[in-house]
C-alpha cells in the first residue's frame, strides 16, 4: 500500500528539491510514497492572510495562530479520518530508528511544521497525536525536521531502497555502528585496504566486519554498545578489541583463521 505524507507548512517551496532528488524521488515515481505540501496560509479566512500573532502575556517573537492550522488539519482529516498528526518540536519525543520503523506502518502521516515561537498551545491540545523532536538543537522551523522524518521513515517501506536491500538489515537494527568500507584503489598514498577484504574469504570478512563494527561502536558510542544484545562470539570480538588489536592485525589474523 502506498504511504502518504501531508506536510502543513508556511514554506512549501522548501520541500521541492530534497524530496524530488534521488531515492525519495524514485519512490514517488514508483508510487510507493506520495508527498503533498499544504500551505497553512491558504486556510486563513481574512484578506490579509495573517498566520501569526503576538503572544498573550507578552514576550518576544510571534506565535502561529490556531485557526488556520485547525482548518488545514480538518481539511486533511476530512479526506482520511485515520491520518496520524505529528508536530515537529524540540519538546517532542526523541526521533530514532525504532520510531521511524513504527511510523512506517501508518498509511497517512501529517507533519505540522511550526515557525517563529511555535504554535498556539491549543493546536497541540486539540489536534496533535504525537510530538517528535529530531534532536536537541533549535531549527528555524519544523520543515527540515519533517524532511528528516520522511527520509528515515520512507527507507522502511518495501521497495524504496531497491530490491535487495532493506532498512531492517542496517546495522542500527542491531544497535551497532557500521563497519569501515573501502573501494578502489587498494593503496591510496600508502594507506592500504585491510588484506582480509581482498582475501575472498567470506567468513573471515564477515568476522572482521563484525569486529570492526563492535570497535567503532565501543570507541565512538559506548552508550549504544551497552544497550546492544551481543552474542557469545560478539563478546569474544569485544575482548579482542579492548585488548587493543589494530585494524591491520585484525585483517591478517582473520584471513589466517579463516583458512585453518
Ligand atoms: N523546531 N526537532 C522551532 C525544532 C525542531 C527540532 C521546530 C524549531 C519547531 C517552532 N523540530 N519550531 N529540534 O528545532 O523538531
Amino acid at each position: 500500500m502506498k504511504m502518504k505524507f501531508d506536510i502543513l507548512t508556511l514554506f512549501p517551496n522548501m520541500f521541492s528539491s530534497p524530496l524530488q532528488g534521488s531515492i525519495l524521488g524514485k519512490a514517488v515515481e514508483k508510487g510507493l510514497i506520495e508527498i503533498q505540501t499544504i500551505n497553512i496560509r491558504d486556510f486563513t479566512l481574512e484578506k490579509h492572510q495573517v498566520v501569526d500573532d503576538a503572544p498573550y502575556g507578552g514576550g518576544q517573537g510571534m506565535v502561529m495562530k490556531v485557526e488556520p492550522i485547525a482548518r488545514a488539519i480538518e481539511s486533511v482529516k476530512s479526506q482520511n479520518r485515520s491520518a496520524w498528526i505529528i508536530y515537529l518540536t524540540p519538546q517532542g519525543k526523541p526521533f530514532h530508528q525504532d520510531l521511524a520503523r513504527r511510523l512506517s506502518t501508518q498509511l497517512h502521516l501529517v507533519l505540522l511544521c511550526g515557525r517563529y515561537e511555535g504554535v498556539d498551545e491549543r493546536v497541540r491540545e486539540l489536534f496533535i497525536d504525537e510530538e517528535i523532536s529530531i534532536g536537541d538543537y533549535v531549527l528555524t522551523g519544523g520543515e527540515l525536521a519533517a524532511m528528516v522524518l520522511i527520509d528515515a521513515v520512507s527507507r522502511f517501506i518495501p521497495g524504496v531502497l531497491g530490491s535487495d536491500r532493506s532498512a531492517a538489515e542496517d546495522s542500527f537494527f542491531n544497535s551497532l555502528l557500521e563497519y569501515p568500507q573501502y573501494t578502489r584503489p587498494v593503496d591510496f598514498r600508502g594507506s592500504r585496504v585491510p588484506e582480509v577484504l581482498l582475501s575472498g574469504n567470506h567468513s573471515a570478512i564477515a568476522l572482521w566486519r563484525r569486529r570492526e563494527a563492535i570497535r567503532q561502536t565501543s570507541l565512538r558510542r559506548p552508550d549504544l554498545l551497552a544497550k546492544a544484545r551481543l552474542t557469545e562470539e560478539d563478546e569474544r570480538l569485544l575482548e579482542e578489541v579492548l585488548q587493543g588489536k589494530s585494524i591491520g592485525d585484525r585483517g591478517l589474523r582473520n584471513a589466517d583463521e579463516g583458512q585453518k
